[in-house]
């Protein structure tokens, strides 16, 4: 992350919320009448009843007041739309790719042993520890590290939709102090609970993370091989296909019919080709009899993948394409790949609401569109852009795009 603002967005998708559009999380829930140190208390049978030691709740939280810097970013409300290109722009940096050479070389037994024992190629691993903490020097930043028992206990106190979060995690942290990996102090991370050099919160941690170099304790904090190994036991626990691939750039023929451009639907790679959709480059799918799914997140006007298992497999690291595009890509980069065939149409916007409501009032005007006029772009309305593309001779890709909105506004 080159910014902080870029970390917290990586932060709340780790909670399962998209990266556009974050989520709406109020502060409706303010505890009302309890002060910090009785909600400490009214806590206690929580942490008891999972097996927490008294020792260790009293060291954790004893003098616990609430993070105003937690209450404020877990309040916070994101009107902002990040585009893939703008995402991609932040995550797969040329500082990025070159530092993760290095530490390919830097850390080459340690990932071989990984690699080794959880079959996940290294460059993945490099590419999920840059992007997660860039590398590790997130940890250093005064501004986005924190105290992780601090930081879920103010989720868990401030109430509203994160406390059952903060809750869970906070019971799974001090499980955490209560076996020794960490002290009290030393257990850092992002203010949504995302701990060390890969980022795992404490639930991920107590079921996941290794002690990969062999002293005794799992330190994904101090210890690369350990935060390494930790990112490998886990993509291996959820199905890491060894040796493959997340996915490939591909293109489209005249073939193609643009109707299955958004489409959820698995095929075998080979009957994508079938069906006019090609690897770029003339390039053939070394397995065509894999299952693909097909993402083109800019319509026709961007790149297009064809992604394959190793694609959601990332996707359980953080739950969102634009991550999953990211670090599949870093690692390509890092491994010496090129960067995508085709550009991103980075002039695009999306269409705000008012837009989306004109789009469908003009599509309506030329006979393509009877649904309503609520700036919701579904499937009715996508039909109706493909056939006025169609008609005009636009690709149809059913994008609700300024290009589509500017050419109906032009030829009423
Ligand atoms: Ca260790």
């Amino acid at each position: 992350m080159t910014t902080e603002s870029a970390s917290g967005s990586c932060l709340r998708r780790r909670l399962g919320f998209p990266l556009a559009g974050l989520a709406l999380l109020g502060m409706a829930g303010l505890a009302e009448a309890a002060s910090p140190s009785q909600w400490v208390r009214s806590f206690w049978p929580t942490a008891k009843a999972a097996g927490v030691s008294r020792t260790v709740y009293n060291n954790a939280l004893r003098g616990f007041t609430p993070d105003p810097d937690v209450l404020k970013k877990a309040g916070s409300q994101s009107e902002f739309k990040m585009q893939i290109w703008d995402y991609l722009d932040i995550t797969v940096t040329e500082d990025r790719i070159i530092k993760g050479r290095e530490l390919l070389t830097t850390y080459a037994s340690d990932l071989a042993a990984i690699e080794q024992r959880y079959g996940v190629d290294r460059e993945v691993l490099v590419a999920i520890w840059g992007i997660e903490s860039r590398y590790g020097a997130v940890l250093n930043d005064p501004k986005i590290v924190k105290s992780t028992i601090r930081s879920l206990a103010t989720l868990a106190y401030q109430g509203g939709r994160r406390a059952k979060f903060g809750r869970t995690q906070l019971v799974a942290a001090l499980k955490i102090l209560q076996r020794g990996d960490v002290t009290p102090e030393a257990m850092t991370g992002s203010w949504a609970g995302a701990m060390g050099h890969t980022q795992f919160i404490p639930t991920t941690y107590n079921a996941y993370a290794v002690d990969f170099d062999g002293d005794g304790r799992r330190d994904i904090w101090n210890s690369e091989v350990d935060a390494l190994g930790s990112a490998g036991a886990y993509l291996d626990k959820m199905g890491w296909r060894d040796g493959q691939t997340w996915g490939y750039e591909v293109e489209f023929t005249s073939r193609f019919n643009y109707g299955l451009i958004r489409s959820k639907t698995a095929r075998t790679l080979k009957e994508w080709q079938r069906r006019g959709v090609r690897r770029v480059g003339g390039k053939a799918f070394p397995r065509p009899g894999d299952s693909a799914t097909l993402y083109a997140p800019a319509g026709a006007k961007g790149p297009a993948f064809l992604v394959i298992k190793n694609f959601s497999v990332i996707k359980r690291y953080n739950n969102s394409n634009f991550y999953a595009v990211a670090v599949g890509h870093l690692s390509d980069r890092i491994r010496g790949g090129d960067g995508f065939t085709k550009a991103w149409p980075k002039t695009e916007r999306p269409l705000t609401t008012a837009e989306k409501e004109n789009l469908q009032k003009l599509l309506a005007a030329r006979g393509h569109y009877d649904g309503p006029i609520d700036g919701k772009i579904g499937s009715g309305s996508r039909g109706a852009i493909r056939d006025y593309q169609l008609k005009v001779g636009l690709t149809p890709d059913g994008m609700d795009s300024i290009e589509v909105l500017r050419h109906l506004e032009a030829n009423r």
